[in-house]
């Protein structure tokens, strides 16, 4: 992994290496749970990530073998919201799910040990889930005052079945990687020592692929669910692909000409 220079994250490591970005939640003294500027150099990295046209696939993942990440800082949560360095109380992990669920390109969650709270979630959100065999998964939050009701409801719904996502939440057991595969809650477990190599297989396999298939397919995925925004998402690509096209650029060249464009030699297909 190559760390690109001018490196300027605390509380995250990014690196790349073939056309793959790791971002690496790096926070292990408390199992990698998040504060604001941890979600805030999270949403910085995979905008990088999003951007650069060298990657094309992101893998999550939390420094060390014990967690993934285990949702925000208790420690400094105040009374309405994780406070940041100004002291200004945030929530702001809900943007950084939008986020990781709308860039075009698929997001890996890579676990090894706890995913809990916000920070199951997070695995949630991600394209693809691979566990080490020594992951665990759960919510805490009615234990410890909390709660997330949209994508850590609904997407947990539509992913493990709806009884099993209230038992997740009502009862806030944890289960280990074997339970987490057996309700589709991740796609493989893996032995913690393959864990880095076999994702990097899948990344490799998903790089060879046609990345504009893989980037209308991820917007597809979310248009049912998503309203207005989700079929913004899909017809975007739809605006793109046809920016490529002699009829899209007709219309742009007729402007810049200043005459009228000619559209009556594309053919009307049935
Ligand atoms: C993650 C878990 C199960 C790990 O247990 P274990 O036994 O392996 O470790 P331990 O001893 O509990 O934790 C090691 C150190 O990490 C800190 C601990 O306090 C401990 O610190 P020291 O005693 O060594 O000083 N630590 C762990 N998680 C932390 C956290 N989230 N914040 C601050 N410090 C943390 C176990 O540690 C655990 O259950 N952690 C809490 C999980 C949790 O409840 N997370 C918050 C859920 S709410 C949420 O994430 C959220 C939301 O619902 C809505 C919006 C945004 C966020």
């Amino acid at each position: 992994w190559e760390t690109p220079p001018g490196e300027l994250y605390q509380d995250i490591l990014y690196q790349q290496a073939e056309q793959i970005a790791k971002i690496t939640i790096n926070r292990p003294e408390v199992r990698n749970a998040f504060r604001p500027q941890t979600v805030r150099e999270l949403i910085d990295a995979f905008r990088r990530a999003h951007l650069d046209p060298r990657v094309g696939v992101i893998i999550l993942t939390g420094a060390g073998d014990l967690a993934f990440c285990s949702g925000g800082d208790q420690r400094i949560r105040g009374d309405e919201g994780y406070r940041d360095e100004a002291g200004v109380e945030h929530l702001n992990v809900l943007e950084l799910q939008r986020q990781i669920r709308t860039l075009p390109k698929p997001v890996v969650a890579m676990v090894a040990g706890y995913a809990i709270g916000g920070g199951h979630v997070l695995h949630l959100i991600c394209d693809l889930t691979i566990a080490a065999d020594n992951a665990r998964f759960g919510q805490t939050g009615p234990r410890v005052g909390s709660f997330d009701g949209g994508f850590g409801a609904g997407l947990m719904a539509r992913t493990v079945g709806l009884k099993k996502a209230k038992e997740i939440w009502f009862l806030c057991r944890q289960y280990d990687a074997q339970e987490a595969l057996s309700m589709g809650l991740v796609n493989t477990v893996v032995p913690l020592r393959e864990l880095e190599s076999v994702t990097i297989d899948w990344c490799r396999q998903m790089n060879r692929l046609s990345p504009t298939a893989l980037r209308v397919l991820k917007a597809s995925f979310n248009a049912e669910t998503d309203g207005l925004a989700g079929i913004q998402e899909l017809a975007g690509n739809a605006t793109a692909l046809f920016y490529t096209t002699a009829e899209g650029q007709e219309g742009r060249d007729a402007f810049l000409e200043k005459r009228d464009p000619d559209f009556g030699k594309f053919p009307r297909r049935p």
